[in-house]
Order: C-alpha cells, then sequence, then structure tokens
C-alpha cells in the first residue's frame, strides 16, 4: 500500500494506482476528456493534469502512478491556469454552437468549460470541416472533433473494427475514417459504441425525429410505436426520473401524450421470435451435431452485419429469424392492418430502440413483406426518445400510467429478457425444452449465461441431448468466438452474439455517462420484471397462441417463413 496526500487528505491505496483514481477513491474527481479507462490512457487533452510537490512541471493523472509520500494538489492556481490554457486550445478548434449540439447539457468539454469559468477564447480560432453521408444512421460532425482519440480506441479495442484513424500530424491531426473512405465504404456495424463514447457532439445518431414530427400531423396516417425491451431500463435516466417513476407503463403513457396512435411492446414481438428461434434451433439440431458448427442468433443486427462482412462464409450458420424489431413490423402491417381493415401503407411503423443499427436493419430492402414499403418505417434511439419527449413539453412524472394497446404488446418474462446479454439464450431455453419434453424448465434454470462478462459457455441437457452454448457481447470477443470455432478449436450448438457490451441494455442508442457503466443495473432491472411477469415462458403468451391460431398457423409454416424469416 502506498500512503500520499491529495488536496490535503491523507490517502492510502494500493501500489499501482493512478493518481486519478486515487483521488476518485477519496471523492476528489479530477476533470479529464480523453482519459477511458482500460481504453484510452494516452494523456493525449492534458486536461487532467495536477501539481506535485518539489515538482516544476505539472504531471497528468491518468497515467501517473502513486508513489509513497507523494503530496498532490489537483485544483491549484498553478493547475487550474494550466488546465485552462489546454481547454481554450481544444475549444480553439472546435465548433462551439452548443445551443444546436445534441450534447448540450452533456457534454464533458462544454461542462470543463464552464467549471472553469472559460467565458472567452484567447487562441484563433481554426476548425476543420469535412462533408459526411447524412443519410447514413452514424453521423460525424468534423468541427466538433476534439481528437482525444476515445471513438478510435473503442472501435479498435472493443468492436475489432478499425473504422477511425488519425490522419495528418502536427496542427493538422485529425480523426477520420480510416484509408481515406467514406463510411458506406467501410465494414462499420453501426454498433453506435464510439457514439456512446464521444465527450462532445462530434458523434451522434441521424435525426429522425422530424420524421416523426409530418407523420404524426399526417391524418391519413396511423402511427404504431414499438418499444424495445432495454429502452424501459434507461429512458428515465436523463430525464432524472427516479426508477419507481420511469415505470414501463408510465413510459406507454408518455408515449400516447406525444400522440402515437398505438403504443406496442416489441417484447411481444420477442416471444414470436422465440417460437420461432427454437423451433428452427430444434429443426437444425441434427445437422448442427454432425458438421460441428452452431447456429447463431440474427436479432442483433450489428452482429449480423458483422458476420456478413467479416465472416461470409459462416453467414449461412445465422438464425433465418428476423429480429423482434422486423417481425413486429411484418405483423403489424398485415396481421394487425386486415384487424384494422386497412391497407398496410395507411401505417407508420415506429420504433425506440437502444440502437444505431436499428435504422440500418429497418432499411433492408427486404424488410418489405407487403411490397409497400419498409415495414418499420422510422426507428429511433432511447435518447431520440428523450428528445421527443422533451419537444413535447412532456413531464412524465405528472402522468398517469397506462396499459400498452392491444393486441401487440402482451409479453412474457422471456421476452422481456431479450434485452440483456445471455436473455435470447435463456428465452430460446425455457421453450426448446418445452417443445421437446412438453414441461417448462425452472425459468431460471439457464442462470449461468447471466452476467457481464464478454463471453460465457453452457452445457444443458435438453430432453437428453447436451446443448453446448456459447454467449458473447463484444465484437472483439464475436471475433476471437469466431476464429475459435472456424479453427475447430471450440465446438458449440447455439450461440448467441450481441455487439454492445452487456447486449442491447449497453446499446449506442441508450443515454451516455461519463465514467458509468449502466449496463449491470439495467440488466438486473430487466431480471427484475421477468421475474414479476405472470408468464415467463414465449410459448405461454396468449396473444403469440392467437397470432398462430388466427394468421400464421404454426412455427416454421409457410406464412412465418414469408413473413418472419429472412429468405435468401
Ligand atoms: Fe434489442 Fe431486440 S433485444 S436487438 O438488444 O432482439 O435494439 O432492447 O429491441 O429487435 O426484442 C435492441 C433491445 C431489441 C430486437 C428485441
Ligand atoms: Fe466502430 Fe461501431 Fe463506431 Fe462503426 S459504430 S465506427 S463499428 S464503434
Amino acid at each position: 500500500m502506498v500512503n500520499l496526500k491529495i488536496d490535503n487528505r491523507n490517502i492510502c491505496i494500493e501500489e499501482g494506482t493512478t493518481i486519478m483514481k486515487a483521488a476518485a477513491h477519496a471523492g476528489i474527481m479530477i476533470p479529464h476528456l480523453c482519459y477511458l479507462e482500460g481504453i484510452n490512457e494516452i494523456s493525449a487533452c492534458k486536461v487532467c493534469v495536477v501539481e506535485m510537490q518539489g515538482k516544476e512541471k505539472l504531471i497528468t493523472s491518468c497515467n501517473n502512478a502513486v508513489e509513497e509520500g507523494m503530496v498532490i494538489y489537483t485544483n491549484s492556481p498553478k493547475v487550474r491556469a494550466v488546465r485552462s490554457i489546454n481547454v481554450e486550445l481544444v475549444l480553439s478548434q472546435h465548433d462551439c454552437h452548443c445551443a444546436t449540439c445534441v450534447r448540450s447539457g452533456n457534454c464533458n468539454l462544454q461542462k470543463m468549460a464552464n467549471d472553469l469559468g472559460l467565458t472567452e477564447i484567447s487562441y484563433p480560432k481554426v476548425v476543420e470541416d469535412a462533408p459526411w453521408n447524412q443519410d447514413y444512421p452514424l453521423i460525424r460532425d468534423f468541427k466538433k472533433c476534439i481528437k482525444c482519440m476515445r471513438c478510435v480506441q473503442v472501435c479498435d479495442k472493443v468492436q475489432d473494427l478499425h473504422i477511425w484513424d488519425v490522419q495528418n500530424t502536427g496542427s493538422r491531426t485529425t480523426v477520420d475514417v480510416s484509408g481515406h473512405r467514406n463510411i458506406e465504404d467501410t465494414d462499420c456495424s453501426m454498433c453506435g459504441q464510439c457514439i456512446s463514447h464521444c465527450p462532445t457532439g462530434a458523434l451522434r445518431e441521424r435525426n429522425d425525429i422530424p420524421k416523426v414530427f409530418d407523420v404524426l400531423a399526417d391524418p391519413e396516417k396511423i402511427t404504431i410505436v414499438q418499444v424495445a425491451p432495454a429502452v424501459r431500463t434507461a429512458w428515465g435516466e436523463s430525464l432524472g426520473l427516479a426508477e419507481d417513476v420511469a415505470t414501463e407503463k408510465r413510459m406507454a403513457a408518455a408515449l400516447k401524450q406525444v400522440g402515437f396512435d398505438y403504443v406496442f411492446d416489441t417484447n411481444f414481438a420477442a416471444d414470436l421470435t422465440i417460437m420461432e428461434e427454437a423451433n428452427e434451433l430444434l429443426k437444425r439440431m441434427p445437422e448442427i451435431k454432425e458438421s460441428g458448427l452452431p447456429m447463431f442468433t440474427s436479432c442483433c443486427p450489428a452482429w449480423v452485419r458483422f458476420m456478413n462482412s467479416q465472416y461470409p462464409q459462416a453467414a449461412g450458420r445465422l438464425s433465418t429469424a428476423k429480429s423482434p424489431q422486423q417481425m413486429f413490423g411484418a405483423v403489424a402491417k398485415t396481421y394487425f392492418a386486415q384487424k384494422l381493415n386497412i391497407s398496410p401503407d395507411k401505417i407508420c411503423c415506429i420504433s425506440v430502440m437502444p440502437c444505431v443499427a436499428k435504422k440500418g436493419e429497418a432499411a433492408i430492402p427486404a424488410m418489405d413483406v407487403t411490397g409497400t414499403g419498409p415495414d418499420v418505417d422510422i426507428v429511433l434511439t432511447t435518447r431520440e426518445l428523450v428528445r421527443l419527449i422533451t419537444a413535447e413539453h412532456i413531464k412524465p412524472e405528472l402522468l398517469d400510467e397506462v396499459e400498452f394497446d392491444s393486441p401487440l404488446s402482451e409479453n412474457t418474462g422471456a421476452g422481456v429478457l431479450f434485452g440483456t446479454t445471455g436473455g435470447v439464450m435463456e428465452a430460446a431455453l425455457r421453450t426448446a425444452v418445452f417443445a421437446l419434453t412438453g414441461s417448462n424448465p425452472d425459468p431460471v434454470g439457464f442462470s449461468e449465461v447471466r452476467g457481464g462478462k464478454g463471453r460465457k459457455d453452457a452445457d444443458y441437457y435438453v430432453d437428453g441431448t447436451m446443448v453446448r452454448t456459447c454467449t458473447v457481447s463484444g465484437l472483439k470477443n464475436a471475433r476471437l468466438l469466431m476464429d475459435d470455432i472456424l479453427e475447430k478449436r471450440a465446438e458449440y450448438d447455439f450461440v448467441e452474439v450481441m455487439a454492445c457490451p452487456g447486449g442491447c441494455v449497453g446499446g449506442g442508442g441508450q443515454p451516455i455517462w461519463e465514467d458509468v457503466k449502466m449496463a449491470p443495473q439495467r440488466s438486473a432491472k430487466l431480471y427484475e420484471l421477468d421475474e414479476e411477469r405472470s408468464l415467463r415462458y414465449s410459448h405461454e403468451n396468449p396473444t403469440i397462441q392467437q397470432l398462430y391460431a388466427e394468421f400464421l398457423g404454426e412455427p416454421l409454416s409457410e406464412k412465418s417463413h414469408h413473413l418472419l424469416h429472412i429468405n435468401e
């Protein structure tokens, strides 16, 4: 252990700890811009400088370790002066139009400038710009990039896709798409993790809120909104709602207040996905055992993009089941349109997703089962939902809870679980066991697949057959897994992959928090909801049973294949 003083406080901490962490341990938060624990510890921004007694030059606290007897000042006049210069230099190259920035109020740079009391910038302004494809789901604003390198490092180290790179040198150093390519020509998975880790508004999702306003104002359109499992765990965070206020039913109330005609639940479609995917797994099992190659889940569009671009030779191993978002769209524009006795093009189907890649998934040309246009017309992220609620001046805390609309909402605990890593696996196994044995397994009998670890192996006996499962989140983990499988170092039967660490709860469209990983507590919320549901098996969902009875026939029927599966 090492003893030192930080801001006149005696601290005793483990050897090797950085000064920044030691200070945080004592509740002293040293400002920083580029630092990202374990991912970006390069001291590029020099905002985290501190004064060390006996040393003329300031030192960076993010990458210098504590030493016995050190005396550190984190906010002395000298520190404030140098920190101000460093922040001013960053601001001199930054578009400071905060009023029109999506990160206003949630921007580390803005906060830092305010905290330092900066009202003017004493250096000449040189702000670089470059064109960007504004139709792409991921938008980059060059004028707001502060060259912190977080996007480069997250994409390299967490997602292993190397989409961003440093270009030019010296004062002209900038970050851009690697290899001087356009973003649409890269293998970007659209996971949005670079957005989640950007400290400013240099990266964001495409703003699709104006499309929602347009359609809400169109008297000819019936608007249907569906809300993904993970959104309910996070929508209240940046609205400052207490957990007992940010309930599912109050979220439904807020959406009703926005003006959508029908507020439905993607969880319903998650139950439908399980009906198709669990039965597909059982059907494919003899071939899986013979080939030694697994079936992979296909509900995460960033993972599907990754598979198609990085391992096209294995893309046939993906489940053909569409994601819940897309199954919902297909059912809404057929079954539900028939119930309303209207043509599908009268319906505008809007999704709220914790994800940026869902915007890309909805635009895949094959996702048009009626031939009248996309099954899902508009996709908003959780962050856009929050902006929509505030744009409508809605105070959810003042609204009474309301029920989701019928019929495309009823769901079970299994559907709820989709939003966290391992959730699809658990849900599918609950139904696969029932399909084979005729009786329900213990709903928490597959809990080895829970938890935030990037890769989890678990074997289960299902009616005498061993099902070897693997659950992965994060695309770097997915690449290591794929290499193990294809090079025959590992053999599995069923594999779940989610591109974002922790699954959709940690999705690239969720609210952004500096220095806090929210995925674990959002996951815990989903496990709670699963426990509270009176039904916990997708096959017991009465509305799903009715949908099959009235419309689809049975899982994997011809109609199910046409509407709910990707048919090559
Ligand atoms: Fe997900 Fe899914 S779980 S992919 O993370 O299969 O986005 O929440 O909606 O479609 O249900 C996301 C979440 C979501 C789909 C479902
Ligand atoms: Fe990389 Fe994901 Fe960002 Fe694309 S969206 S650049 S894959 S981190």
